[in-house]
């Protein structure tokens, strides 16, 4: 018996165009297989089938009109016939219900005033005050902390029903997070591993300090990985794990300006030379060390550009974000791999620093530790002078839900702490704030009995018998291995939150008067002789006077304790960090008939290239070999670029499921979220997106996976507003997609200033490795979408693509023959001016505005007798990049025959002066004109946008095809091929106003 395939519900669509039929009679289909794809005018979805069996009868044919209920096809699978079969979808997993509360909650007293008082400052009965206390302590040891927590938390709930002000809880006192006695103890030998460090210092020092003796120009910063040694050392020998052929490898964002220490340290283990070093800054010539982490100069080494501060922070949380992507949706094993964050306390006033914080928490990357070297200080002064950026911080993170560790104080407090019963000490080390913290380190011992401890008489008899040698050993704890240790440790079993680490350092660690703990520590690059054996000194480092006066560096024996220590532990944690690789496999181009239908001509039907290229990936979706590896990104548009089908279709991901039955579940493009889901619905945010797309991008090198990220966003909201993140994809050999839609200053009509876009592929054009397109048509995009699979999938060029796409409907045309090598290149003919004998000239467009320059096209040969060849310019932007490379060339070679530039080679044949006009600034196409010798004008979007129709727009901005007529005409009588009188007429007949206003200036 037959069943039918009936169009389910679509939301309010109705009468929408069936414009693929993906089976035919005698198909045999499962359920869920395509049946057909239906378009409105703003989206395209695949209808899927929700039985299985064999195709009997098509009921449809491209082109027909569908509405719900609509038969599609008839299916014979020896079922009863039913009408029309609805699925019942499975109910999301919804939260089990609350637990009914057990009722044993004391009841309320009653009390006079107990609303809204503030805590009070004075313990009126000390007694009741240490029971209270004692009983604590006594269920810390008797049952252990987790039951103390638990009744502490049911006496705070307790306390907020009664309607009492509880202290602020954002923040904890200021001592370390973790007891001395919950100290998870390094297994490590810490004479050896003072040495090493030691050593370390030293090199990162000395490399710095010979880079600015060749030349002041070079620069550098001692002061920064001063302050992070140990907290680089002790994740050396003991936690990060290196990729191997047996795990994929922790992932470590050093902080940009520490990279000295990275180098010094991968000198002790034999993969740096001291020649390498010595070409510290010295990128020019091969073999120089950069200067900060960056992968496009050293791609075997750094993984992850960190120094713009705030883009470490937030392409770390998307990396851990998709990372648990990646493992959710099969396609990477979860070897509890974990990504470490290494920040400066400065950094975190950018936004970017904090900005996506409750994403993190949200999604309980419990694989994501940050380490947040709070030395105090930045680059000019004090982060927080008057307050501490470790409680601030504390605050930020703790409301955001992370686990947060304070690493503040060293060892050498434990003894002090343990003896201060009153808690002076810790209201002492509350009430400092950083401004003094920072001048205790810098002014000596003596200075801080007198201005820390000598504020209260008893905490200057607690340190009474202490030397003032011994108050300066007073250690801070981001400098204290045992501390780092415990942390670390404690961090690597957080689970269910992601992890800071609050360490407390001393900005320029070691360096003495010229540099540790002062304002112009940052600066610090220059060490005399003096500071240099001091620093030698402070260390132990073994080096005579003489090979410190000659800034030698120190490197111990192979065979010594030292060396053989520091590479044991190494090659137990599965080899060096950092180091960048690939093993990833290439991702085959999908066959060429996938885009066969956007080859052809859609006839009258109308769509926007956003619509063909949404269709394209719907198409690449059905490639076996791609499909799983497509990442869709939308922060919120989906529906604005009629992705919406895709919800359904391949899933929204969410760590958690959908554990709600959406709103529109009924419809078959309902939102579904899911734990596999591939989609990436990053919300509204950019810069997350586009972290998420730099993850994607470079999982080929972090995970050994080609993936194919396919980021779409409104064009103005891109490199304008992420353009650094978007250079730091360049460094990073991301390779993927950026589609920049509703692009064009008038295309994007009704949405005003600040939505449309006249420049972002000038801006795109600044980053060298990022190819970027302006296509019109649906032909080119799908050449340009599949070369780009091709080159950057299957090739594994290290570039990526920005194409714009537009949301204006038009009809488009057939592919014209042999068009492909020019789609690519940049231009190619679209139509050639027949009529010999007339006057010609040359008409460029790209974007939406090729379809005014072919109507304008139209005008001038109807009712002026011109003759236009019609060019469509794909990339000004990769024109404009063989023009200089040609140029170049022929100015290297000045006795070679020129070669010619491939402008020169379409244009040099053709007659007319050259009117070029696109949808963004003039500067757009003006590239070209140096590669040309012909006369050449350009015509743009130059000024704000503002909201009107495309028409007047387009009047506006002088881009319409009546504007590029009577400038063409204009052209031609500057060049004598037509009377002027011609010109002006046509001004006249245009309407076309002189006296407007440059629209640059309105
Ligand atoms: C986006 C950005 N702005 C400014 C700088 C210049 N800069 C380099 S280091 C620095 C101070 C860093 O202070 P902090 O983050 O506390 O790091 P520290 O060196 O103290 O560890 C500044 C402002 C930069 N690298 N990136
Ligand atoms: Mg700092």
């Amino acid at each position: 018996m037959a069943q039918n395939i009936s169009v389910p519900d679509i939301g309010d669509f109705k009468d929408v165009e069936v414009i693929e039929v993906l089976v035919k009679p005698g198909d045999q289909i499962n359920k869920n297989d395509p049946v057909v794809t239906i378009e409105s005018d703003k989206s395209s979805v695949e209808i899927p089938s929700l039985i299985s069996g064999k195709i009997k009868d098509l009921k449809v044919k491209i082109g027909d009109k569908v509405s719900e209920g609509s038969i599609l096809a008839t299916v014979d699978n020896g079922k009863a016939a039913l009408e029309p079969v609805k699925e019942k979808k499975t109910k999301p997993i919804v939260e089990k219900e609350i637990k009914k509360s057990n009722g044993n909650a004391t009841p309320i007293r009653k009390v006079k005033k107990v609303f809204a008082e503030p805590a009070s400052k004075d313990d009126i009965d000390p007694v009741e005050t240490s029971e209270w206390i004692e009983s604590l302590n006594s269920v810390i040891e008797n049952d252990g902390s987790s039951r103390a927590s638990f009744l502490l938390n049911k006496v705070i709930n307790q306390a907020y029903k009664s309607g009492l002000v509880l202290p602020d809880t954002r923040t904890t006192p200021y001592i370390n997070t973790i007891p001395p006695e919950a100290e998870i103890k390094s297994p490590g030998d810490q004479n050896i591993e003072k040495k090493i460090r030691a050593y370390i210092r030293w090199n990162a020092a000395a490399m710095v300090v010979k880079a600015n003796k060749k030349s002041p120009e070079l620069g550098g910063h001692i002061g920064t990985f001063a302050s992070a040694a140990t907290l680089y050392d002790v994740g050396m020998n003991h936690f990060w794990r290196a990729k191997n052929n047996k795990f994929g490898g922790d992932l470590i964002y050093f902080q940009g300006h520490s990279a000295p220490g990275m180098y010094a340290r991968a000198f002790l283990e034999g993969r740096l030379t001291s020649k390498q070093l010595d070409g510290f800054r010295q990128e020019v010539n091969k073999g120089g060390l950069s200067s900060y982490p960056h992968p496009w100069l050293m791609p075997n080494f750094w993984q992850f550009p960190t120094v713009s501060m705030g883009l470490g922070p937030i392409m770390a949380i998307y990396q851990a974000r998709f990372l648990k992507y990646l493992i959710n949706r099969g396609l990477v094993k979860d070897e509890g791999r974990k990504i470490w964050v290494f920040l400066g306390d400065g950094e975190m006033d950018e936004p970017e620093s904090l900005g996506a914080i409750g994403l993190a928490a949200r999604e309980k990357l419990d694989n994501l530790i940050f380490v947040v070297n709070c030395n105090l200080q930045r680059l000019d002064g004090p982060v927080r002078g008057n307050s501490k950026i470790i409680q601030e911080l504390e605050g930020s993170f703790r409301g955001s839900g992370w686990n947060v560790i304070k690493v503040i104080w060293g060892s050498y407090w434990d003894q002090l702490l343990a003896k201060d019963k009153t808690g002076l000490l810790i209201k002492r080390m509350n009430e400092c704030v950083d401004g003094e913290y920072q001048a205790f380190k810098a002014k000596g011992g003596s200075y801080v009995r007198e201005n820390f401890f000598g504020k209260y008489p008893e905490l200057k008899e607690l340190v009474s018998s202490m030397t003032d040698k011994d108050i300066w050993r007073l250690n801070r704890g981001g400098h204290d291995p045992h501390k780092v240790y415990a942390a670390y440790a404690a961090a690597m079993q957080n689970t269910g939150s992601p992890t800071v680490i609050l360490a407390k350092t001393i900005k320029g660690y070691g360096m003495g008067k010229t540099g540790e703990s002062v304002n112009t520590t940052h600066q610090q690059k220059k060490l005399d002789e003096e500071d240099l054996l001091y620093y030698r000194d402070r260390f132990k480092v073994p080096l005579t006077d003489k090979q410190v006066k000659n800034i030698e560096y120190y490197k111990p024996k192979e065979d010594s304790e030292e060396i053989k220590y520091l590479k044991d532990k190494r090659l137990k944690l599965g080899g060096f960090i950092p180091a960048r690789s690939s093993f990833a496999k290439q991702i085959k181009t999908p066959p060429k008939d996938i885009f066969e239908p956007f080859m052809k001509s859609t006839g009258v039907k109308e769509m926007s290239t956003t619509m063909a290229l949404v269709r394209m990936m719907t198409a690449v979706l059905r490639d076996k070999n791609v499909a799983p590896r497509l990442v869709p990104i939308i922060p919120d548009e989906a529906r604005t670029f009629g992705m919406e089908g895709f919800f359904q279709k391949i899933g929204i991901y969410a760590h958690e499921g959908q554990k709600y039955e959406p709103v529109d579940s009924e419809q078959l493009s309902s939102y579904r979220e899911d734990k596999s889901g591939q989609v990436l619905e990053e919300g509204i945010n950019e810069s997350g997106a586009m972290s998420s797309w730099i993850a994607a991008g470079t999982s080929y090198t972090n995970h050994d996976l080609e993936m194919i990220p396919v980021y779409i966003f409104y064009s103005m909201f891109g490199f304008q507003r992420v353009g650094d993140l978007a250079w730091a994809a360049g460094d990073s050999q991301a390779r993927g997609f950026l589609i920049g839609a509703t692009a064009g200053r008038t295309t994007l009509a009704g949405e005003g200033l600040q939505h449309q876009d006249g420049h972002s592929h000038l801006l795109a054009s600044n980053i060298p490795n990022c190819i970027s397109y302006d296509p019109t048509f649906a032909y080119e995009m799908a050449t340009i979408f599949r070369d780009g699979l091709r080159r950057m999938h299957e090739k594994k060029e290290n570039v990526f693509y920005y194409i714009t796409a537009m949301n204006e409907n038009y009809s488009h045309p057939e592919k014209p023959k042999g068009c492909d090598e020019g789609i690519l290149k940049g231009m190619y003919l679209f139509k050639e001016g027949k009529s010999t004998g007339k006057t010609k000239v040359q008409l460029l467009g790209s974007g939406t505005i090729l379809r005014e320059v072919i109507a304008a096209s139209e005008i001038l040969s109807k009712d002026y007798n011109i003759d236009a060849d019609i060019w469509s310019v794909t990339s000004f932007n990769e024109l404009r990049k063989n023009g200089m490379e040609t140029e170049r060339q022929n100015l290297l070679n000045p006795s070679e025959k020129p070669k010619k530039s491939y402008v020169k080679k379409c244009l040099d044949k053709r007659d007319g002066p050259i009117i070029a006009a696109s949808d963004y600034t003039r500067a757009f196409a003006d590239q070209i004109r140096p590669y040309t010798e012909k006369s050449f004008y350009a015509f743009g979007t130059d000024g704000y946008g503002r909201s009107d129709t495309r028409k007047n727009l387009r009047k506006f901005f002088e881009v319409d095809k009546e504007h590029i007529v009577a400038f063409t005409l204009s052209a031609l009588a500057k060049e004598q091929l037509i009377g002027s009188k011609d010109a002006e007429k046509a001004m006249k007949k245009f309407k076309i106003d002189k006296d407007k206003i440059f629209p640059a200036k309105l």
